[in-house]
């Protein structure tokens, strides 16, 4: 069988001020939570380990440096407990942060940690970078301000397989997945760059606002619980509508809750099938495990059928797609 117990581990609130090691903890909770329940990978949200820095202008480089993550992520002080945890619980993780690189970059990165080997499978660094450089001149308003603090990605999307998780044969193999972050999900062309390479699962933790009038659409709504019943809707949308494309599993996984007492984070983490239908998915906007079992092998017929790109796509009509 190549059927996997996969979990996200939702993440309520988070304020700029909570201590390192109260929201490790955290962490550390769901993922027993998850492993009590016989999940074999858990999937936690973008920059998991502080508050949603981005919406905070700041210039002050030792403050900006301290939501990044330096050095080995499973060995630093600040965030080695989870890997540790993982490993002991023979549970893989993928998990969000902020890394600062030795030669002083800074991405917005998530990793797949492979609990058997204590080892990183894969490491993606955010493509689509939302928002802006400078922030909004109203003082009141919803800042994302990822292009300041964060270089786009250099990495690509690299589907790759995982080891360990199923029963694989020869003839089927180890399941393939594929990483993206928060705004990737909202892109055709993230998904496109994995279901190409076959991907079964992709994963994707994200922070997205309930409201940040200047930042969505003009067609969004001005009155924030109407706004903020849009963003979830959007959210479900593409998590669905490019699983069924791609015929892949998508597991979605939110920081959410109210930052600060005044930052609304949207919840909604969820698990959706190669159909594009939501089989588990978050009740509350704080920390919470969902959890489902998901059989590979129904990725078949979507890649064998409908989106059997190899026979239907009609590439001699899609260089626009690269050319701007
Ligand atoms: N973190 C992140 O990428 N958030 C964005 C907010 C976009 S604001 C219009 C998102 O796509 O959810």
């Amino acid at each position: 069988p190549r059927t996997i117990r996969i979990a996200a581990a939702q993440v309520g609130a988070v304020h700029r001020d909570d201590a390192r090691s109260k929201t490790l903890m955290r962490l550390i909770t769901l993922l027993h939570q998850a492993a009590r329940q016989d999940a074999q990978l858990v999937l936690f949200p973008e920059c998991t380990f502080t508050t949603f820095f981005p919406r905070h202008f700041m210039t002050d480089e030792a403050t900006i440096e301290s939501f990044f993550e330096h050095g080995d992520i499973t060995a630093a002080e600040n965030t080695r407990a989870i890997f540790d945890t993982a490993k002991q619980l023979s549970v893989d993780i993928c998990i969000g942060f902020a890394e600062a690189t030795d030669d002083g970059e800074h991405y917005n990165a998530c990793i797949y940690y492979h609990a058997k080997t204590a080892s990183i499978l894969s490491k993606y660094r955010k493509i689509h970078l939302p928002g802006d450089f400078e922030p909004f001149p109203e003082p009141d308003a919803v800042n994302q301000l990822e292009k300041r603090y964060f270089k786009p990605g250099n990495l690509g999307f690299n589907a790759f397989r995982v080891p360990d998780l199923t029963e694989s044969s020869e003839e089927n193999g180890e399941p393939i997945f594929g990483m993206m972050i928060c705004n990737d999900r909202r892109w055709a062309e993230s998904w496109r760059c994995l279901g190409l390479q076959g991907v079964e699962v992709v994963l994707a933790g994200y922070n997205t606002p309930g409201w940040a009038p200047q930042m969505w659409g003009s067609s969004s709504s001005q009155d924030p619980e109407e706004a903020r019943e849009e963003a979830i809707f959007q959210h479900k949308l593409v998590m669905q509508a490019h699983s069924y494309t791609n015929a892949c599993f998508s597991v979605s996984a939110a920081r959410c809750g109210l930052d600060d007492g005044k930052y609304d984070l949207i919840g909604g983490s969820s698990i959706v099938g190669p159909d594009g239908k939501i089989i588990a998915e978050a009740k509350t906007e704080e920390d919470e495990v969902i959890i489902a079992d998901c059989d590979l092998d129904l990725c078949s017929p979507g890649k064998k059928r409908t989106f059997d790109f190899a026979r239907h796509r009609r590439v001699e009509h899609y260089s626009i797609l690269t050319s701007q």
